[in-house]
């Protein structure tokens, strides 16, 4: 076998990393990396010697025990202490060291502090913000870090909808004060409410587009100008987001933004559907021959191609063009047909507020009703509530209820589903309940016919009301454990239990297309905060966004509905508060 000198000098660089991620000797560490500089720079092929003259040369700076090492590599091409060293770790662990600025200090530092094992985990952890808190890292460098582990794993950067939707609203409010401008809107995916957005595409309507680009290429955090035209600029923001903009006339408006919020597929649908009317349509209108038909309204556009409206969550192409064409779409739900919301935290376990400031807040939002419902005692790391904690909660909630008229506060819990299907708390505990929320926090790894055999058992308890956060996943870090959707859904809805769309911003789950099979199957959705602090029932128009592309409508949402009618869902007497 023929083995060169940077093969050898390789081992050894393999070994001082493991060596040293295991937290070794550095006098042995240094020793090993010392013999790989000096074998990997030396002249003249070790092998060959050794063949030739039968003996390894004397290397300065190589000790005996390292001779015989080398000798040993030059033989089999292979070290027994690397091999024993690599079965001590996890196999991508070392994978780590080739992102830079990783080396084996910081590698031995996420393995022990937070069991990461490979890229993948590394990737979470970042976008969870657990490396912020390790020694020797910040925000900054987390968020360098970051960006470098993207590269490495390839991904096409996409931002949450809440991210996009903060970065947005400067821009859109500094647009909309140049003179000359009738409308700024974000059209694409982010007007579609997708759960993600790639970049986002500013459409302004003026007929006097100089002064708005000038200001727009002015943009606070602006990185990068890409383009800019006449009518038209791409910039790049510090965060790394594009923001496109298009300045289009005022009597194309409607045509633009059918164009412009898309989708693609959805566009070209269209775009075939008016070629077998003879018409032809592209973002400045609708057209019959030279003469425009149509383009000031988005109505006007879809009445064209004799069509009703589609509201933009519908534009994905998956049957809303055939739908249109037969009437008028059902209405979708809206924000403000949420009455409450069934799912929210306080301080008592991982929520920052009070359970009265919370209380004050949904008030505040002219919620009807709230159901607090804190994690059980499972969730050790939050102080999962007890019996007893319940017990003390209900007490404080009694109290509290005097003070929030209007509001009535429900008892609950978000109870853990154990790896078995059984519930965190007994059915005792949860029959004082007004609301049962169920959530998968552990085992996601389970094969698909474990993780929904446990899921289709924890619905069988007596107590069970809404299943939260179905598919487990967190946007852009962790997938959806593996489910028979349908199976659960079928379960779900011979039990009276509601499938949750969690609106928290890095979960959106369930997703548009498992709502829109809930809406099929007839089992009810609770749009949810999931709130850990007062700002957070603001994320509900998230959480509606994912309905509605799901098709949901008012009817199809059980927090749509009254106190007295949420109360009879849930097997409850209303009793007013
Ligand atoms: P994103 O940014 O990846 O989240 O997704 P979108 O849908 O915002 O896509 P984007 O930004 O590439 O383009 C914005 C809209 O412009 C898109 O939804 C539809 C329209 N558009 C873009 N490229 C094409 C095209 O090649 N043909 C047609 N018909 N429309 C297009
Ligand atoms: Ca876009
Ligand atoms: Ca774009």
């Amino acid at each position: 076998m023929l083995v060169h000198n940077a093969d050898v000098a390789a081992i050894f660089d393999q070994i001082a990393d493991l060596l040293e991620i295991r937290g070794d000797n550095p006098f042995r560490i240094r020793a090993y990396r010392n013999a790989a500089r000096i074998v990997g720079e030396w002249g003249t092929s070790l092998q060959e010697t050794v063949k030739n003259s039968g003996a390894l040369p004397r290397i300065p700076g190589v000790g005996k025990d390292l001779d015989g090492k080398i000798r040993e590599i030059l033989e089999t091409g292979h070290c027994a202490l690397l091999d024993r060293l690599k079965s001590e770790f996890p196999p991508h662990l070392t994978d780590l060291l080739e992102i830079p600025g990783l080396g084996p200090k910081k590698v031995r530092t996420f393995y022990k502090n937070l069991g990461i094992h490979d890229v993948n985990g590394l990737y979470r952890a970042l976008v969870d913000h657990r490396v912020a808190g390790l020694p020797g890292f910040g925000p900054h460098s987390e968020e360098r870090l970051r960006q470098s582990v993207e590269a490495r794993l390839g991904k096409v950067r996409r931002y949450k909808l809440v991210t996009a939707a903060e970065y947005a609203r400067p821009i859109l409010l500094a647009l909309k004060k140049v003179t000359g401008v009738r409308e700024a809107v974000i059209a694409g995916s982010f007007r579609r409410m997708r759960d993600t957005v790639g970049d986002l595409d500013v459409l302004v309507a003026s007929d006097n587009p100089g002064p708005v680009l000038t200001r727009f290429v002015a943009s606070e955090g602006v990185e990068r100008v890409l383009a800019q035209g006449p009518t038209k600029s791409s910039i790049v923001l510090r965060s790394g987001l594009q923001v496109d903009l298009r300045v289009i006339p005022v009597v194309s408006l409607g045509a633009a933004l059918v164009y412009f919020t898309g989708s693609k597929a959805h566009n070209i649908a269209l775009r075939t559907l008016a070629q077998e009317k003879g018409l032809k349509i592209n973002e400045y209108g609708v057209f019959r021959g030279d003469t425009p038909i149509a383009g000031t309204t988005e109505e006007s556009v879809y009445q064209a191609l004799g069509l009703s409206f589609i509201p933009p969550e519908l534009r994905e192409d998956r049957g809303e063009i055939q739908r249109a064409a037969q009437g008028p779409l059902p209405p979708l739900v809206r924000v403000e047909d949420l009455k409450g919301d069934l799912h929210s935290h306080t301080r008592r376990t991982d929520g920052k507020n009070s359970l009265r400031e919370m209380a004050e807040a949904a008030q505040g939002k002219g919620f009807e009703y709230l159901a607090i419902t804190d994690h059980s005692r499972r969730l050790t790391m939050v102080h999962g509530l007890a019996p007893e904690d319940l017990l003390d909660q209900a007490n404080e909630i009694e109290r509290i209820r005097r003070n929030v008229p209007g509001l009535c506060l429900l008892k609950g819990i978000e109870v853990d589903i154990l790896e078995d299907g059984t519930l965190d708390l007994p059915d005792d505990a949860l029959s004082g309940l007004d609301v049962v929320v169920g959530a998968i926090h552990s085992k996601f790894g389970l094969s698909r016919s474990d993780q929904t055999t446990r899921i289709l058992r924890a619905m069988e308890r007596p107590h069970f009301n809404i299943f939260a956060h179905p598919t487990g996943r967190l946007i852009g870090a962790r997938e959806p454990y593996d489910i028979d959707l349908l199976r659960v859904l079928r379960k779900a809805r011979e039990r009276h239990v509601a499938f949750e769309v969690n609106a928290h911003p890095e979960r959106l789950d369930i997703n548009e297309v498992a709502c829109k099979m809930a809406k099929d199957e007839g089992v009810l959705l609770a749009i949810d905060s999931d709130a850990h602090t007062t700002g957070e029932f603001d994320n509900l128009r998230f959480g509606v966004g994912q309905a509605r592309r799901g098709w949901a409508e008012k009817k199809d949402v059980l927090n749509a509905r009254s106190l007295e009618d949420v109360l009879s869902f849930l097997g409850k007497t209303p009793q007013r508060g």
